[in-house]
């Protein structure tokens, strides 16, 4: 008999085959459960597809306007002649075919506004509602929108289904690392369902922060989000810098990302380099076909599928006492999917290039560098990564690295010199991170870095002749923009990780410490213990009592790393000495971090494993007015406030 999987094997082979379902209905059903072996998919068959700037709807003297939903819909991310894939994605909706996963690119401007209207379209062609694509675990502390306006952003019930809630489907955007103002932020308990027909009448169709912040919106501009909907608006007073955009509903954003909802969201000028100083250019509105794009943001995920090509994540994994049933502790995919496509190829000329690079990931670490050989391990890396910036912008000078360490959500603004490379010459991009949880350390000698012959490889590069002069400065003499440490901060804050068993299973919480020194782990609905004063600097000394790396998230701002290690006073390397928005906190080390809170009101600070921040591992950060109450501020033992010295000035 003829496997499903040798069918596709063949069909591959063979080109453009039309693919044969095998079997009956029967067969189908086996299939679909079925998953595929990552190591039979051929690698580096299609190019890197490079998303385009999204369309906006209007470009009026104020700021620039767009209305994106999110949709379902299929995509080819197995290689052509393989079953195509179900997945999420943004686009405008006055451009229906500007739907893909990833997302077109936002281009923004430093100082010019953006406005987005952000639509859940997660509904079928009759306007039903669509349920998720994958297992969602109602029994966690969740948005919950069968709890009516009573129950909403709790734990739920779990009727015993294998694959969960199969309700509507809440949404809400944040843009990562955006210094946005809290009712633009996208609050994890500022969700909405969409408009569809057969919505329950008893169900909750907004988060419980929604109408509160529709509120804030409608006073500020005078627009009223409509049903199924929030617009949000960035002032883009920050920084230039590489930012992303994704679902963060409470207690489901790991399978709303996975699903396939993310894009890039480039802020440019400010203060930038000149024009043609970095390789460029980058995807822009209107461009005409054919151009040579020489700056190529690449987002860089695990993925599993099933032998038909469906997005495969983790099911019940457990049935008994107060587990969650359908929760899993971390998630690593046995495919890379860069921009949309399992392992592509990209044709570059001898020159230098621009790279944005970030880790869309759920919970895989990746170690990056470009190696001569795609499964030779340990990698031997031919040419350096230039890292040029980080989360929040470029840095005091440009490093160069063997290997770029990216946890979950970190971005790395990097060149890659292939001015010397002869034609002809193929280059890897390999990731020798685990394919487990990371624990920090060398591969090859403190883990086991990833298979070489799948995970461990990301992205093909085939180099051919230049076709015209590089105008670009080399890395190495690039002089990159000053900028001034943030001030002394007026509070030190000492908050930990934690593990705790919770029934049956371990789970990771952020906290306090006690009187002692030990974690105190807090979960997302304790008393709010992170509330800075407006205006004021803070240092955080984030204390890991775990074994693993957790990378630790704030919203609305861009810190400074001051130190790590025992004390938290080893000086931070190279590439951490730009803005972060999101920090490496290694097993049993300090990480002190500094950051200035100067937009009030309700945000959150979080661990970006998604399976962690899922599952409790995020709290409240609120920033009062100035003379407003601060109680329940327990960040400091027995509440006493320690002075900022010169000392974590350092660094
Ligand atoms: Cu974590």
């Amino acid at each position: 008999m003829v496997t499903r999987r040798q069918l596709l094997a063949a069909s591959a082979a063979g080109g453009a085959a039309v693919l044969v379902p095998a079997g009956g209905a029967a067969g189908r059903a086996l299939a679909a459960a079925a998953p595929l072996d990552a190591g039979e998919i051929p690698k580096y068959v299609v190019p890197l597809r490079i998303p385009p700037a999204m369309p906006a709807v209007a470009t009026g003297p104020e700021r620039d306007e767009y209305v994106i939903a999110v949709r379902q819909f299929r995509q080819q991310i197995l290689p052509p002649s393989w079953p195509r894939t179900t997945v999420w994605g943004y686009g405008s909706t006055a451009h229906p075919g500007s739907f893909g996963y990833p997302a077109p690119t936002i281009m923004a401007r430093v100082g010019r506004p953006v406005r987005v209207t952000w639509v859940n379209q997660l509904v079928d062609g009759r306007g039903d509602y669509l349920p998720h694509l994958l297992p969602v675990d109602p029994t966690l502390h969740w948005a919950n929108p069968p709890g009516g306006p009573a129950g909403r952003d709790r734990h739920g019930h779990w009727d015993g289904d294998p694959l969960g809630y199969r309700g509507p489907v809440p949404q809400v955007v944040h843009l990562h690392g955006g210094h946005s103002t809290q009712e633009s932020d996208g609050h994890s308990e500022a969700w909405y369902l969409p408009v569809a027909r057969d919505l329950p009448s008893d169900f909750a169709v907004t988060g419980s922060t929604y109408r509160e912040f529709r509120s804030r919106f409608a006073e500020g501009s005078g627009l009223r989000w409509a049903p199924g909907s929030a617009t949000f608006e960035y002032a883009n007073d920050q920084r230039s810098c590489t930012l992303w955009y994704h679902d963060h509903s409470l207690g489901l954003t790991r399978e709303n990302v996975y699903a396939g909802p993310a894009g890039f969201y480039l802020l440019g000028g400010g203060d930038d380099l000149p024009d043609g100083v970095l390789p460029g250019p980058t995807p822009a509105r209107n461009d005409p076909p054919n151009v040579r794009y020489h700056d190529i943001p690449l987002l860089i995920q695990d993925r599993s599928f099933t032998a038909d090509g469906d997005l495969l994540y983790p099911d019940a994994r457990s049935s008994h006492g107060d587990v969650p049933p359908l929760w899993t502790s971390g998630f690593s995919g046995s495919a890379i999917v860069v921009n949309g496509r399992t392992w592509p190829t990209l044709t570059v000329q001898r020159r230098r290039y621009r790279f944005r690079l970030l880790n869309g990931c759920n919970s895989r670490f990746l170690l990056l560098s470009v190696a001569a050989h795609a499964t030779a391990r340990p990698a031997r890396p031919v040419l350096p990564i230039w890292q040029i910036g980080s989360d929040g912008g470029l840095l005091p000078e440009a490093v160069p690295h063997e290997r770029v360490t990216l946890g979950p959500a970190q971005r790395v603004d990097a060149i890659v010199d292939f001015t010397d490379v002869p034609a002809g010459t193929e280059l890897y991009l390999v990731n020798e991170g685990p394919d487990r949880a990371y624990a920090g350390g060398r591969p090859g000698v403190d883990f086991d870095p990833a298979d070489p012959h799948t995970t461990g490889q990301v992205l093909r590069f085939v180099v051919t002749d230049a076709a015209g002069a590089d105008s670009s400065v080399p890395p190495e003499q690039l002089r990159l923009p000053s900028h001034s440490r943030l001030g002394p901060a007026q509070r030190v804050r000492r908050l930990s990780l934690n593990e705790r068993r919770s029934g049956g299973s371990m789970i990771m919480l952020l906290g306090v410490l006690d009187e002692r020194g030990r974690g105190l782990p807090l979960r997302w609905s304790d008393p709010v213990t992170e509330q800075p004063t407006l205006g004021d600097t803070e240092v955080w000394e984030v204390r890991n009592f775990t074994r693993h790396v957790h990378p630790v998230h704030l919203h609305q701002v861009q810190f400074e790393l001051l130190g790590r290690g025992h004390s938290g006073r080893s000086r931070p390397g190279p590439g951490d000495r730009g803005r972060l928005d999101t920090v490496l906190a290694y097993p049993w080390e300090v990480t002190r971090i500094k950051a200035h809170f100067d937009l009030p009101g309700r945000y959150a600070w979080h661990c970006h494993l998604l399976e962690h921040e899922d599952n409790e591992m995020m709290r409240p950060l609120n920033v009062l007015p100035r003379g407003g109450a601060a109680a329940g501020d327990g960040g400091s033992p027995s509440g006493a406030v320690e002075p900022e010295t010169v000392s974590t000035d350092a660094g």
